[in-house]
């Protein structure tokens, strides 16, 4: 039992109930890094298999209904049936990301290639994209572009953004009503000496000039070391151009590592943003963008939502009345301790109870284990797949 005040316990947990984090399909698979992929047995073979893995995540921890799809990393020829497949598992298929960065004539950029050709194929990859929303029925298409150049000179940095802004212009213009582009940005890598959306401010341009349904990504791991990320939350929440987030967590650059694992602290600073600014449930995207080379893959994913699970709860606690008269007063330390007391709560009991209420396993992991469900798709499944990286 949780010890919190009955008004407040109830407070955080019908927010919390509201909560939705979606999981990548990519995290299901083999992945690894550049020098080597670490195979673990029983991984999804094919898209159907990555969507059941989702859906054990969901069952488990209730919080997590959709599974984002990659292009052409799960690719299939008829993505309504994929759909259906997911709504029988009881799950739905949610982003679809555009996957713009491994083919060799990407070499020198995608939609910002100095041939017209190239940024010809590319964009036709974006609106080939979203004929596939249409068919799986997702709201969102998250773009993420690998495009930039190793040395100075290379190409021009204007002219770049503007084959940029074209693609993006186009792409925007065959989205539907209900349809939204998500631009995410990334420092560096591949690109080492100029990334064509290395920053926030970079995407928030790009969307702004597109409109109301173009929006900013915010993957964790894509800033430098320091970077205030909850500043870039409020900003862009302030400016109703923050779409999602990819979380992960980040030891020294694109890491990909479970998110609030390498720093809790930070998950929790932006969590409170968020709730703050009253966006929990206001049409956020709440995705992870993670690999699990080491760990085991579907209990990794559980973690995950449970720390984003954990950090949103402390968010919630965050006395907001006594914080603002902190800050109003002046009392430096009182307003940073009131933001500490709700950090140092441990609110596991609070997430037992609220499982609890919901027919979960309070402990989802140790349910999970006990499912049997790994040792039953490492008996049936022989030969996973590869997330996408090299294959
Ligand atoms: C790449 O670094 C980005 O995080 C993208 O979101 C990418 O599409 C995803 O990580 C799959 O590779
Ligand atoms: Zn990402
Ligand atoms: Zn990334």
């Amino acid at each position: 039992m949780s010890d919190l005040a009955p008004e407040t316990a109830t407070r955080v947990s019908v927010a919390l109930r509201a909560q939705r984090i979606e999981t990548a399909s990519w995290a299901y698979a083999n992945s690894g890094t550049r020098f080597k992929v670490f195979a673990q047995e029983g991984v999804p073979r094919d898209p159907y298999e990555k969507i059941a893995d989702a859906a054990v995540v969901h069952r488990f921890t209730g919080v997590a209904p959709s599974v984002a799809l990659h292009i052409p990393w799960d690719k299939v020829d008829d993505y309504a049936d994929l759909a259906r497949h997911a709504r029988e598992l009881g799950v739905v298929l949610g982003t679809i990301n555009a996957n713009v960065f491994q083919d060799d004539d990407y070499k020198l950029g995608s939609v910002t290639n100095p041939d017209p050709a190239v940024r010809r194929k590319a964009i036709a990859h974006l609106i080939e994209c979203v004929d596939i929303m249409d068919a799986t029925g997702s709201r969102d298409l998250k773009l993420w572009f690998s495009d930039g150049t190793n040395y100075p000179g290379q190409d021009d940095v204007r002219t770049r953004q503007g084959r940029l802004a074209d693609a993006l212009a186009e792409t925007y213009a065959r989205l539907g009503d209900q349809q939204r582009m998500l631009l995410e940005y990334k420092l560096f890598e591949p690109a080492f000496y100029l990334t064509d959306v290395p920053d926030w401010g970079t995407a928030y341009l790009h969307c702004v000039a597109l409109g109301d349904r173009a929006q900013v990504v915010i993957d964790t791991g894509h800033h430098a070391p320091g970077t205030n990320i909850e500043f870039i939350v409020a900003m862009l929440v302030r400016a109703g151009k923050l779409g999602g987030f990819d979380f992960n967590s980040r030891f020294y650059a694109d890491d990909d590592l479970m998110v609030g694992s390498a720093d809790p602290f930070q998950l929790f600073r932006i969590m409170h943003e968020i709730v703050l600014a009253d966006e929990l449930d206001k049409g956020i995207a709440f995705m992870l963008d993670q690999c699990h080379n080491l760990e085991p893959k579907i209990q990794a994913v559980i973690r995950s939502v449970l720390n984003v699970q954990e950090a949103t709860a402390k968010a919630l606690l965050v006395d907001h009345a006594a914080l603002k008269a902190a800050q109003d007063a002046g009392d430096v330390l009182e307003a940073n301790a009131v933001l500490m007391d709700a950090y140092n709560t441990d609110v596991r009991p609070l997430l037992r109870d609220l499982r609890a209420d919901l027919g979960l396993d309070p402990d989802p992991i140790a349910a999970y284990k006990r499912s049997g469900y790994l040792e039953k798709v490492k008996a049936e499944r022989v030969g996973g797949t590869q997330a996408g990286w090299g294959a």
